[in-house]
C-alpha cells in the first residue's frame, strides 16, 4: 500500500507488542524462548536474563522481555508494569552481583547503536573492561 497505510499497519503492530521482527525471526525471542542457547541469569513468566556474549563489563547481563517490543519505550506504554519489572529484575542482579551498584542502558535506534530490535536492558556493573571502551 501507499507510506500512511504502511505506518498505521506498523503502529498497529507496535501497540499489540508484535513487529515485522518477531514475524520474520528476532534472535532475542528466540534465546527467551530457549531455542538459542544463551547463559541464563534469571527468567520468570515474563522477561528472561542472560549473559551478553561480548561483555564490556564485569557484569554485563541483557534483561528482555518475553514478549517481542522493539524498545524500551514500546514496552513502557503498551505495559506498564513489564517495563517496570524488567527496572526491578535489573536491580535484582545487580543486588547479587555488583552490591546494587549498576548502569542501566536502553539503546535506542540504529544511529544510537540499537543492533537488536527486540528491548533489551543492559545491566552494566564493576569494573569497565578498559579494552572494550577505547
Ligand atoms: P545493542 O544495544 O542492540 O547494541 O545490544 C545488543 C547486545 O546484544 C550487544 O551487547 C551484543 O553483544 C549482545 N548480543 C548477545 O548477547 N547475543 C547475541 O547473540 C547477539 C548480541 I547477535
Amino acid at each position: 500500500g501507499n507510506k500512511m497505510e504502511d505506518d498505521i499497519a506498523k503502529g498497529w503492530r507496535m501497540t499489540q507488542g508484535v513487529t515485522m521482527a518477531e514475524e520474520n525471526d528476532c534472535l532475542f525471542c528466540k534465546i527467551a524462548a530457549g531455542q538459542i542457547p544463551s547463559t541464563k541469569v534469571y527468567e520468570d513468566d515474563t522477561v528472561y536474563a542472560f549473559e551478553d556474549i561480548n561483555p564490556v563489563s564485569e557484569v554485563h547481563v541483557l534483561v528482555i522481555p518475553k514478549k517481542h517490543y522493539p524498545n524500551a519505550a514500546a514496552v513502557a506504554s503498551a505495559d506498564p508494569q513489564l517495563f517496570a519489572h524488567i527496572v526491578e529484575t535489573a536491580q535484582a542482579i545487580a543486588d547479587k552481583r555488583c552490591d546494587g551498584a549498576f548502569h542501566l542502558l536502553f539503546n535506542t535506534g540504529e544511529a544510537a547503536g540499537q543492533t537488536v530490535f527486540h528491548c533489551h536492558a543492559h545491566v552494566l556493573g564493576g569494573k569497565p573492561d578498559a579494552a572494550k571502551l577505547v
